[in-house]
């Protein structure tokens, strides 16, 4: 299968190997694109690192300064597109997605155009959060299926599979969200266009190493932003 993962990296010195790793155990031939924004913790060494050792397999896009989640990702796409790879898998690297849903998801994507993984398809799978930042996951769910429409049980999520021409169609460089945004107008990008969804159940486990980068600035971006999605259309 022609398919390669995009996982963004900030500070994630202390995840990324096992992270590589773990991704070449569960799914032997996936390719790894690590887009690392100058982490000042030396990432983007560590990296380069594992690309010299996996050459081939692992690649690494550098950029210049830190843009947020959704711009690395931009960046990681349109470099996975222009690779020619069919199927283009974004994932964190803070091993909160873990590399063995990855078989299911390769699986789903062959009968449909994207897959998201989802905490929510049956009943609450997270670990390791508090209270406070369950209810805050599962509202913005709430909001973002009464404003847009869209019928899906996770809508936050960042573990997802795209088929090329999904990703090719949603335009990336329009984009306008960049923090938990960015998965809700991917999505619903691909959704206005009716390409074919699909949800797989995955548990989501809080990082255990490395700091957060969720702030209230992304909380509220996700807010405004997702009347914005609908009023553009
Ligand atoms: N290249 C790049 N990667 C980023 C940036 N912000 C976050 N990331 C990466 O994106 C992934 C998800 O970021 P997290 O810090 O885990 O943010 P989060 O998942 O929203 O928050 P938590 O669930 O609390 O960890 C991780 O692999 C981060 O290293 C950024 O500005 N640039
Ligand atoms: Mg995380």
């Amino acid at each position: 299968m022609n398919a390669i993962v995009v996982t963004p990296t900030y500070n994630e010195r202390e995840n990324l190997e096992e992270f590589v790793t773990r991704v070449r155990e569960c799914a032997p031939g996936l390719r790894i694109l690590v887009v690392d924004d100058n982490s000042p913790d030396g990432t983007g060494a560590i990296a380069d690192e594992l690309s010299r050792r996996y050459p081939g397999d692992v690649m690494v896009l550098h950029r210049p300064c830190k843009e947020g989640l959704g711009r690395a990702y931009v960046a990681g796409f349109a470099r996975a597109l222009e690779g020619g790879y069919d199927y283009i898998v974004q994932m964190d690297a803070d091993l909160s997605h873990d590399p063995r849903y990855l078989p299911a998801l390769l699986e789903r994507i062959e009968t449909a155009d994207l897959v998201l993984g989802s905490r929510y398809i049956r009943g609450i799978n997270v670990v390791n959060w508090d209270f406070k930042r369950l209810i805050l996951s599962k509202m913005a769910t709430r909001y973002a299926q009464i404003v847009t429409g869209m019928p899906f049980t996770d809508a936050t999520g960042g573990l997802k599979c795209w088929r090329r021409q999904a990703l090719e169609a949603i335009d990336l460089n329009g984009l306008f969200s960049n923090g938990y945004l960015f998965q809700i107008e991917t999505t619903y990008k691909a959704y206005r266009r009716r390409f074919r969804i699909a949800e797989v159940p995955i548990v989501f486990y809080e990082r255990n190493l490395g700091r957060s980068k969720m702030d209230l600035r992304i909380i509220l971006e996700a807010v405004w932003g997702v009347v914005r999605l609908r009023l553009r259309r």
